[in-house]
């Protein structure tokens, strides 16, 4: 069977990365449709050998759409998820729009697959930086029960979308050259100070709300709950942007509910965790980083360690892909498992 796609967002950070993936995945598609917002529209993609032109995202869009890829940003989502769903399409939100909605199942495969289950149409898939934790985190949980997390991202550039890739590019030839930084992009673009990323960190991704956090801690946080189906894990998040482009690192602490947990008891469960790879041997110097993690699809996890103090505590350094597992990779997960269930109708 073959479905009819479509994408919207086609030509951001993610929607390229969805696009390869639909193509290096095989996946079943009848027609595929790329969509964005009229700025993107008339730009032309290759896609199996042939050259698709996007599209302007209308009301009209979605006619015939079997499966509908969102990722133009929160806006675009609010405006046509719905009537893609009313044209009779399966969604798939890569934004915050719908993420917290208690109609919509949040899903990272690894962890929660049988909420799609629960689906009315639109599926959410969450923030980059939750979808690396939990699935490093839900093996764990499973074997010894989990308490606390307390989580401080390293967080790439490209999750802040392609102008601030551009943005960091540009302000490394500035600083290269002995020129004024200029800054126009980060930390949030439309808040109301803006500072350098190049050789800086930034701690502040998204806005801040009332209670002191940014937004991207609280999605970290709250979205954390949800997949987990865990309301009463107890999660604090620290987010920092750091200059580089690709993938998000994470130092984790938890605390785990069975007493006398060993690293080797960790490692093992991590080691036959689907999409994880553990790669932890300090007497070789080997721990996932940014720039080795890059392209790939899975979680990397290293530097496991117990707490020197707390009992059941345990450190973890976690490595993924922001645009891949992060976005691009788990939205089209999700995409084969309704398939694989028999979730999605052409
Ligand atoms: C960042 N995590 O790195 C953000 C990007 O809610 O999907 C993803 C925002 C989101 O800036």
């Amino acid at each position: 069977e073959k479905y009819n796609v479509a994408v919207v967002g086609a030509t951001g950070a993610v929607g390229e990365k969805i696009v390869k993936l639909l193509e290096e995945r095989d996946f079943p598609i009848k027609q595929l449709k790329l969509l964005s917002s009229k700025r993107s529209a008339g730009t032309k993609v290759k896609f199996n050998g042939e050259m698709i032109t996007i599209e302007e995202a209308t009301d009209d869009s979605f006619q015939d759409i079997d499966l509908a890829l969102f990722s133009a940003g929160g806006t675009v989502s609010k405006r046509f998820a719905p009537e893609a769903v009313r044209c009779g399409a399966v969604v798939v939100d890569n934004t915050s729009a719908f993420r917290m909605d208690e109609k919509v199942p949040l899903v990272v495969p690894e962890v929660n697959e049988d909420d799609l289950q629960l689906h009315q149409g639109i599926i959410a898939n969450p923030n980059c930086s939750t979808i690396q934790m939990v699935t490093a985190l839900k093996p764990i949980k499973d074997a010894f029960g989990l308490k606390r997390v307390i989580v401080s991202t390293y967080q790439a550039v490209s999750g802040a979308g392609n102008q601030a890739v551009e943005e960091l590019r540009k302000q490394a030839k500035q600083f290269i050259n002995n020129e004024e930084i200029t800054a126009e992009i980060l930390p949030v673009k439309g808040d109301k100070h803006h500072y350098p990323i190049a050789f800086n960190a930034l701690p502040q991704i998204d806005l801040f709300q009332d209670n002191g956090y940014t937004l991207e801690e609280m999605k970290m946080i709250n979205e954390t709950k949800k997949i987990m189906h865990a309301e009463e894990l107890s999660v604090a998040a620290t987010c920092v942007r750091l200059p580089f482009f690709t993938s998000h690192a994470e130092s984790v602490y938890i605390e785990v509910e069975q007493d006398g947990i060993t690293t080797v008891d960790i490692w093992k469960v991590l080691e036959n965790a689907e999409g994880i790879i553990l790669q932890d041997n300090p007497s070789i110097q080997n721990y996932p980083t940014p720039i080795a993690a890059s392209g790939k699809k899975e979680v990397f996890v290293g530097r496991v360690r117990k707490d020197l103090d707390q009992q059941n505590g345990i450190h973890l350094w976690i490595v993924s892909d922001n645009l891949l597992k992060g976005a691009a990779w788990n939205t089209v997960q999700i995409a084969e498992k309704l398939i694989e269930k028999g979730l999605l109708s052409n």
